[in-house]
């Protein structure tokens, strides 16, 4: 795969995000999608009707799926020249009537460990951070897609000043209020690449089909892998950030 680096770098670094179109074929996001359904040895995340609404742990549970992270992993070096590794993953069903979530950053929170130390989210593991999202179904605003903004510039303390400051990374509403969004609507295949301090948010899906992401993190691989470390202190911090924040 060649990718446009160069114009992806000028938009990430104007913006904080770029939009691949059409990276992906329909043949390889089916057969993923197909992995992503037969998985084992993930983490399932259920609503109160019992419809699955997430899945954590799954990167690496079929050959496509390896197949994913390895591509997204040579776009991010194409595009950064660094080499990156996964520090989190998951897959975003939001079934018919499932809800959105409320405008915020990625990994902006204090936990509490069992020790009762505030930890300082994700900034815990590294200091960069960047999401691919990749679209499994057409995401459109009647069925909840991405909403995402100009990246925010600023250290774990400065941009905790924006968020409610609740154990989420919610944005407090005045500054929801002075953000601009842009829906971000994709076809099946699209991956869209932004930083961890980009505000994003998503409505509710209104439409009778489910809208299915993949929505990776990746950190610097320099620091060495976090990825266990980070899925075992969100199972055992006493922090309300675990539960999903969806309005
Ligand atoms: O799936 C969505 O609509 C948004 C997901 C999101 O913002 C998140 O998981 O942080």
């Amino acid at each position: 795969m060649k990718f446009n680096s160069l114009n992806y770098r000028d938009q990430y670094d104007k913006n904080g995000y770029f939009i691949c179109r059409k990276i992906f074929e329909r043949k390889f996001i089916n057969k993923l999608i197909e992995e992503i359904n037969n998985s084992k040895n993930t983490v399932k995340y259920f609503d109160k009707l019992n419809n699955l609404r997430r899945i954590e742990k799954l990167y690496n549970k079929g050959n496509q799926l390896n197949e994913l992270n390895k591509k997204i992993l040579d776009l991010l070096k194409e595009v950064f020249n660094k080499d990156f590794i996964i520090f989190k993953d998951k897959f975003n069903a939001k079934p018919p009537g499932g809800e959105g979530f409320f405008a915020h950053y990625d990994g902006i929170f204090h936990f509490v460990n069992p020790k009762n130390e505030k930890k300082k989210g994700w900034y815990e593991y590294g200091d960069l951070f960047i999401n691919a999202l990749v679209a499994l179904d057409e995401c459109t605003k009647e069925n909840g897609a991405l909403e995402l903004a100009k990246y925010h510039k600023g250290t774990f303390d400065q941009l905790l000043e924006n968020t409610k400051k609740n154990g989420t990374p919610a944005l407090t509403n005045e500054v929801e209020k002075d953000t601009t969004f842009d829906l971000i609507n994709l076809d099946i295949g699209d991956v869209v690449i932004f930083s961890n301090t980009c505000p994003h948010r998503s409505k509710k899906n209104d439409s009778s089909k489910s809208r299915r992401i993949l929505y990776y993190t990746y950190s610097l691989a320099e620091n060495g892998s976090k990825y266990e470390i980070y899925f075992e202190d969100k199972a055992k911090s006493k922090n309300i950030s675990k539960v999903l924040i969806e309005k």
